[in-house]
């Protein structure tokens, strides 16, 4: 079959060098679940979104929402890469006054569509927006990353209720179930599975997907836009850390920068994976 998966991977491949870029410059932010979802992203923006970075703000555009905000190494790596940002403002990664912020700003920076932090706020932020996206008539689709340990926040079921009852169809939210939140294991802090079920009870339309699989992020996307009266909810099973050996499934790196060594062991490794 023909695909661009190679591509997709190749660019997957720089924007988690520019996450560890960003993140070594600052020294802080948050690698893990920045490089657990980068792969979803690459397919995301580049298969999927409407979008146009020289016309951020087209009332046309889909958006995307990064409910769990501290993933912003990922989303500014994804704007640099997609063409909104210039990568050598990366540099300016948590730095005072730039656009790119520790957690993203809303209006500060292209492509960034709300402001993040505080976890479960994104979610609900995507009801509103979805809400009067389907008042308006208007065909673009909201696309929100959650993360699972996200899903421990209250806000966050408040926002599937509302999300299963008003049958957003226009709302696909991505799970990354990486397992892992800042202090641990999700299911030993405060369990939250089965997940796939408790979203499905909500009236959402699950589907479950290998978060590294291009193949199987591709077609859930493409399900996702298809399906009629009810949200999707994409519960994608990835590896917090992907791609550097030493950070996957180890949550001590969730908000934390590598030291020079790391850094350019991470690259090294990076560049060695990288597909030719
Ligand atoms: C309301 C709120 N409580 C606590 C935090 C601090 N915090 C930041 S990230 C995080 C863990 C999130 O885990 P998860 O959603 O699994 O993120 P991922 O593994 O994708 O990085 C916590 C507790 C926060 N940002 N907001
Ligand atoms: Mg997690």
């Amino acid at each position: 079959m023909n695909n661009n998966f190679d591509a997709l991977k190749k660019r997957a491949n720089s924007i988690r060098k520019n996450i560890l870029r960003a993140v070594f410059g600052a020294n802080s932010g948050h690698p893990g679940g920045s490089l657990s979802s980068a792969d979803i992203m690459s397919v995301l923006y580049f298969n999927h979104l409407k979008h146009d970075p020289k016309d951020p703000w087209n009332e046309n555009r889909d958006r995307v929402i990064f409910s769990k905000g501290h993933a912003s190494p990922l989303l500014y790596s994804v704007l640099a890469e997609t063409g909104y940002i210039d990568a050598a403002e990366l540099d300016t990664f948590r730095r005072l006054h730039s656009k790119l912020q520790g957690h993203p700003v809303y209006h500060k920076c292209p492509g960034v569509e709300a402001t993040g932090g505080p976890l479960g706020q994104g979610f609900s932020f995507s009801i509103g927006m979805a809400l009067g996206l389907k008042l308006s008539k208007s065909a673009s689709r909201i696309y929100t990353l959650l993360g699972d340990g996200e899903c421990q926040e209250g806000l966050v079921w408040e926002a599937a209720m509302s999300a299963g009852h008003y049958k957003l169809d226009n709302l696909c939210v991505i799970l990354d179930y990486n397992g892992l939140q800042i202090d641990g294991e999700v299911e030993k802090i405060m369990g939250v599975a089965p997940i796939a079920d408790k979203f499905r009870a909500f009236n959402f339309n699950v589907i479950e997907i290998d978060g590294h699989d291009y193949q199987s992020i591709d077609s859930a996307f493409g399900l996702a836009g298809a399906k009629k009266g009810k949200p999707t909810m994409v519960v994608a099973h990835t590896v917090k850390g992907k791609g550097v050996s030493f950070m996957e499934n180890n949550y001590t790196w969730h908000g934390k920068a590598p030291n020079k060594e790391q850094y350019e062991q991470a690259i090294a490794e990076l560049e060695k994976a990288e597909v030719k």
